[in-house]
């Protein structure tokens, strides 16, 4: 596998964003939650908070940018040549478990290569621009998704570290090629568990059946959101066929049953075998059906929303919706789903505990928008 990819870094602008960017919008009715648009990005995909409460925000076309904790002033931290046709570009945004030392970011993003497209994970170190501001250098891609393969769709690509900071967790969607998260010597289709170089981490649980060194979990579709919880649970939301979006609980050496079964059907209407205990799959803990087309994952720490403490958030793409999931130690259950008038790509918790989403924006401007207490 080829790992070529073009970095072009150090384009740095200020921007002061036009007035009408931070406004409080009215509260609708039913939600337990004040909105306010803090700043509005290009098709953004995810966003991570710094130590300091300013924000890194990735935009699909492959701008890495860095936002001021009020949302009024940003600059361009790095501007990555990636392949954003589709659902591929610039994805995956997190810190390093050392950022406050090391100054670490990792991030993911699609390319194109031999034999096709493929998500990459990569790396680079925050650091002073010269010239007052900051930028992303010592780039280095990590890891690419074997085998690269035709299209544009199921890239997935979300990073999480595991709670000691050791190992990295890298998803990989198996490309709209339905087979390949059954196929033991590919990445796509699974839960990957790296070390912080992006190798195959050591004792992953299914070496001695002949799966790829770095497979962790397998059976996976496209795999949007991942998140431990505080007691060490890896949660995983994937984005199924029709009527078959997933919440799942990751465990090593698990197959979670795509494409030979799922609560859902194919879109062209033909079945697909429901989750049936024996049957040899992990099944999810919670599928929609009508489908929220879950974008991130988050799960929630905080104190300004007590009553929620511990529960997972997605966003919901095609039901432009905020969704809640009731998390009780390794059991989960549907809880709210709030209408937010958009896609929904990403959820992040703030510094001070306030719920933070992204809108996806389509091919256009996505909102950034702060949830607080009322
Ligand atoms: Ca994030
Ligand atoms: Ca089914």
């Amino acid at each position: 596998m080829i790992r070529k990819t073009l970095f072009a870094t150090g384009l740095l602008t200020t921007t002061l964003l036009a007035s009408t960017a931070c406004s409080a919008q009215p509260a609708a009715a039913g939600k337990p939650f004040k909105e306010t648009v803090v700043a509005d990005f290009d098709s953004p995909w995810a966003m991570t908070f710094l130590p300091d409460k300013r924000m890194l925000v990735t935009e699909k076309k492959g701008q890495m940018l860095l936002v001021s904790a009020d949302g009024k002033s940003r600059q361009t931290v790095a501007t990555l040549t990636v392949d954003s046709a589709g659902q591929g570009g610039l994805m995956d945004v997190v810190l390093a478990p050392d950022f406050a030392t090391s100054q670490r970011v990792y991030f993911s993003y699609s390319t194109a290569g031999e034999g096709g497209k493929g998500v990459v994970l990569a790396r680079g170190r925050l650091r002073p621009d010269g010239g007052g501001g900051q930028s992303l250098g010592e780039i280095e891609a990590l890891f690419s998704a074997r085998p690269f393969v035709e299209g544009n769709g199921h890239y997935s690509g979300r990073i999480a570290f595991s709670p000691d900071g050791k190992y990295l967790f890298f998803t990989n969607g198996e490309r709209q090629k339905f087979t390949p998260a059954q196929d033991p010597k590919m990445t796509l289709g699974k839960v990957l568990r790296l070390t912080l170089d992006g190798k195959p981490a050591p004792g992953n649980p299914l070496v001695a059946k002949g799966f790829a060194p770095e497979i962790w979990s397998y059976g996976h579709r496209n795999l949007l959101g991942l998140a431990f919880d505080a007691q060490g649970n890896l949660w995983e939301q994937e984005m199924g066929p029709k009527g078959g979006d997933e919440v799942n609980l990751i465990k090593p050496g698990l197959n979670y049953g795509w494409p030979n079964a799922s609560n859902g059907s194919n879109y062209d209407g033909t079945d697909i075998p429901d989750h049936k205990p024996g049957d040899g799959y992990e099944p999810p803990k919670v599928f929609w059906n009508p489908v929220i087309s879950p974008g991130g994952l988050m799960i929630y720490s905080g104190s300004m929303f007590p009553q929620w403490k511990g529960d997972a958030f997605i966003g919901g793409l095609s039901s432009k919706s905020l969704v809640r999931v009731h998390l009780t130690g390794t059991n989960a259950a549907k809880g709210d789903q709030w209408d937010m008038g958009a896609r929904i790509r990403e959820v992040e918790q703030g510094p001070d505990g306030a719920i933070w989403v992204l809108e996806d924006g389509g091919d256009s401007q996505g909102r950034l928008i702060k949830l607080t207490a009322k």
